[in-house]
């Protein structure tokens, strides 16, 4: 029998957190037949609701779950573990400025950085999904030296996810039949969904999204604002945000970089900038990749026309503009 993978979920009393355990706790994180022990980090004012998490994972009775740790102390989380993937932290609260959002996350990924640096397994790998996703990463990247910078990601996954969704909806293929979209850049409004290397599987062989949707008018416009815009528009209809869309994307994103992409299939990850595509360097941005035997590796040769080069530019530029605000918080 395979050992448990230990794995930890940070803001575990939260909305995403109460969609996210039960799907790893089901093995779709990390597959069917791996156990895992969970380990649930909250804040002492939701100690109480996690603890109401630990009692439902227990009444469960999940065959792969072979231990719960539910706990308000970070090293005590961070112990041993293997996947960690950090999900609290400070929302953006009615009437406050970006700067005072950013500020008060900095100083929650920079000790939860130093946690992770003192006490997580040496491999660990790390997803980040609490806004500012791409900057959060970075902050941790920073504080947690030993930790390898390949070992660091943020979660742009659902964005690639909306984006199938969105081509399968217009074209009436299924989403399992579409792949190979892009997001580039900053898991933000500023995103930039790109379809010109994606392919729909018809029963006539793989075809080019812009070839089977034929409306570049909406392909470059109304697609690209639905995906940047979706997160909104769920807030809208639900009047929370998206939830279960998040956790499952996580649970992708993990899975595929553990396990490896199809042959053939890229996802998008954000993942730190080498200089691929001429982004900058040192800024976490989204990325498409491959991943085999548990490691990442961008995409490379894709062409890139004039209208992508202003977008992936523009992201970018957001991005050194968070991280400049994010130093300033230190
Ligand atoms: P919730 O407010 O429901 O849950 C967040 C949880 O984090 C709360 O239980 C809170 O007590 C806890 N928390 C706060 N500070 C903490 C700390 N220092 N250590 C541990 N836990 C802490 O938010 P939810 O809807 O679950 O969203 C969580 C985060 O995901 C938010 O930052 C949100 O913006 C972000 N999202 C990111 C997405 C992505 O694609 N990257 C999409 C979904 C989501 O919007």
């Amino acid at each position: 029998a395979k050992q448990p993978v230990r794995v930890l979920v940070t803001g575990a009393a939260g909305q995403i957190g109460y969609a996210l355990v039960p799907m790893i706790a089901r093995g779709v994180m990390l597959g069917p037949d791996q156990p895992v022990i969970l380990h649930m980090l909250d804040i002492p004012p939701a100690a109480e609701s996690l603890n109401g998490v630990k009692m439902e994972l227990i009444d469960s009775a999940f065959p792969l779950l072979k231990g719960v740790i539910a706990t308000t102390d970070v090293e005590e989380a961070c112990k041993d573990v293997n996947i960690a993937v950090m999900v609290g932290g400070f929302p953006r609260k009615e009437g406050m400025e970006r700067k005072d959002v950013m500020s008060k996350n900095v100083s929650i990924y920079k000790s939860q950085a130093s946690a992770l640096e003192k006490c997580a397994a040496k491999d660990v790998k790390v997803l980040v999904v609490a806004n500012p996703a791409n900057t959060n990463a970075l902050i941790l990247k920073e504080f947690a030296p030993s930790i390898p910078d390949k070992n660091i990601t943020c979660l742009t996954r659902l964005d690639h996810n909306r984006a199938l969704g969105q081509i399968s909806e217009r074209t009436g293929f299924q989403v399992s039949d579409v792949k190979n979209v892009i997001i580039w850049g900053n898991h933000s409004s500023t995103q930039y969904p790109d379809v010109n290397h994606a392919v729909v599987i018809t029963p006539k062989g793989e075809k080019p999204v812009r070839e089977v949707v034929n409306d570049d008018e909406w392909l470059n416009g109304p697609f690209i604002t639905t995906v940047q815009q979706r997160g909104a528009a769920i807030i809208k209809a639900r009047k929370l945000s998206s939830a279960l869309s998040a956790a499952s994307s996580a649970c992708d994103h993990i899975r595929d970089w553990v396990l490896g992409t199809p042959k053939g299939t890229w996802v998008s990850m954000g993942v730190l900038s080498d200089g691929s595509y001429k982004v900058p360097k040192g800024v976490i941005y989204s990325f498409p990749v491959t991943c085999a035997n548990g490691e990442w590796s961008i995409v490379q040769g894709l062409l890139i026309d004039g209208f992508s080069r202003t977008k992936l530019d523009a992201t970018a530029d957001e991005l050194i503009e968070e991280k400049e605000m994010a130093y300033s918080c230190l």
